[in-house]
């Protein structure tokens, strides 16, 4: 019997080590200065920001994001169109071979709508990221407030909420 369990627990072993040799894209991935935008309690819509760096060396895409904060997570980029702020969804945010993607206001970034937990400065939130191969990676990011550090974000952030409501009255 002893003997049995040895022999499993070796062959378990040696699964999970080749299994590992062979990187996911999540362990190519490695994060940092992850943070989730503070909102009022009722808000449409917030935000969660970081850097990504690619260690491999092929582009890495992330293409699906989720949370316990929020049913309703998506990836999405802002663009100046003729000096107005607008956003939109994407299919994926690519991390270039051996390079760096960051996600912040403005830019790319992970959308948390309709958020059922409370955003509030001293929480915080965890995000998971899928990766094109299937791999995830779970984020824990502390919520902070952005509006303090970009003056004009308040603007912005009335057009962010009225997109986000309008893209999902359907
Ligand atoms: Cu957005």
């Amino acid at each position: 019997m002893k003997k049995t369990l040895t022999a499993f627990s070796l062959g378990l072993l040696t699964s999970i080590s080749s299994f590992q040799a062979m990187a996911t894209q999540a362990d190519d991935i490695s994060v940092s200065d992850p943070f989730a935008r503070e909102v009022p309690p009722g808000a449409p819509a917030s935000a969660s920001f970081m850097t990504l760096d690619n260690m491999s060396d092929q582009a890495i895409k992330l293409v699906q994001a989720t949370s316990e904060a929020s049913k309703i997570v998506e990836l999405h980029v802002h663009t100046n169109d003729n000096g107005v702020m607008r956003m939109r969804k994407v299919e994926f945010i690519e991390i270039p071979a051996n390079g760096q993607t960051v996600l912040n206001p403005g830019g790319f970034h992970i959308m948390l709508i309709n958020p059922v937990t409370l955003l509030k400065v001293g929480q915080t939130v965890s995000v998971q990221l899928q990766f094109e191969d299937g791999s995830t990676k779970q984020v824990d990011m502390p919520v902070k407030s952005v509006k303090n550090r970009m003056g004009n974000m308040n603007n912005g952030m009335d057009h962010k909420m009225k997109h986000d409501m309008s893209g999902h009255m359907h």
